[in-house]
């Protein structure tokens, strides 16, 4: 859509001329970003109903070693014909499901790499479309933008999808201990999304560093939507290995288990007195449980972020 184009490029101005105000950081918006491009909310519920019917072949969860599989063959296949290099690591310590999938986007400084994350895996108890097909589907979709597009760029781009969330982030654990300290000192920001499709909806952007959040917020008030700061998903996913780790951690989260109050409800719409997502680990966790309207949202937002944080 032309008119949300014109306004991000705004944006991007409006963030270089306040660009000297800020506070020196490790993860400043660049400059000279480029303009991120739409981020399509089709070919992400394209991979959502896959990954339904992958839980359906498979028991009906992605929990299990065969759901849990066959989804992390499926994105390795999606990044593998777009071009990346992907690897897996076997995460010992995770039970059942032990693959995490690593997708870097070879171009840019390898000194300095900007990493999201989603975990792939689902609760037992139902498909995990939300919980959390939504994150694996819209990083899956915005590295597949990444490369077709193929913009200049200032960092490296890595993505991951983490093994064994629900049973105490055990993947995303596995993986930061794994890396060297030269390594982790490399990672200039880690982007977290677990639950960015909830049925009714919050904007939460994670506040741990306030110039990640501003990233995010600028996007959400190009398109006039005001954000609160993460509360429910503190400590609760896998950004939580990369901050004990001492990186920079940021993210997009719609809400779980939480009640909206009625505030939230006038500033969202929705219900008031109910969870912003009463499918949560349940098996109604489906694709039925997905509205367009925060997927789209979000997987914009994470676009523009990726692009002004790693573009040029
Ligand atoms: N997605 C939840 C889980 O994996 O069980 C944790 C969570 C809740 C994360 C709320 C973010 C926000
Ligand atoms: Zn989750």
């Amino acid at each position: 859509m032309l008119w949300k184009k014109k306004a991000v490029a705004g944006l991007a101005t409006l963030a270089f001329a306040c660009g000297s105000l800020g506070q020196p950081t490790v993860a400043a918006a660049s400059p000279s970003a480029a303009v991120a491009p739409d981020i399509s909310l089709a070919n992400i519920k394209a991979h959502l109903g896959q990954l339904e019917t992958i839980a359906r072949q498979n028991g009906g969860n992605r929990s299990a070693s065969g759901g849990y599989a066959a989804s992390v063959s499926y994105v390795e296949g999606k990044l593998r014909a777009a071009g990346y290099t992907v690897r897996r690591q076997t995460c010992t310590s995770c039970a059942g499901r032990t693959q995490n999938l690593v997708a870097e986007w070879p171009q840019g400084d390898a000194n300095r790499v900007l990493m999201l994350g989603a975990h792939l895996d689902s609760v037992s108890a139902g498909p995990g479309i939300n919980d959390n097909g939504s994150g694996s589907a819209s990083i899956l979709e915005v590295a597949l933008t990444l490369a077709r597009t193929n913009p200049a760029m200032a960092q490296r781009v890595r993505f991951a999808w983490w093994a064994d969330e629900e049973s105490g982030m055990r993947g995303s654990k596995f993986y930061v201990n794994s890396l060297s300290s030269a390594e982790r000192a490399k990672i200039t920001a880690y982007l977290n999304f677990d639950m960015i499709g909830s049925k009714n909806w919050g904007y939460f952007v994670y506040d741990d560093v306030a110039s990640l959040k501003t990233v995010f917020d600028r996007y959400f008030a190009s398109v006039g939507i005001q954000t609160e700061g993460d509360r429910e998903g503190d400590g609760r996913s896998d950004h939580a290995s990369f901050k004990s780790a001492g990186i920079p951690v940021g993210g997009l989260a719609t809400g779980a288990g939480d009640v909206k109050t009625t505030a939230q409800q006038r500033k969202w719409g929705g219900t008031a007195g109910a969870a912003f997502d009463n499918c949560y680990h349940r098996a109604c966790d489906t694709v039925a449980n997905i509205p367009d309207a925060p997927l789209e949202r979000n997987s914009d937002a994470i676009g523009y972020a990726v692009w002004q944080l790693a573009t040029t």
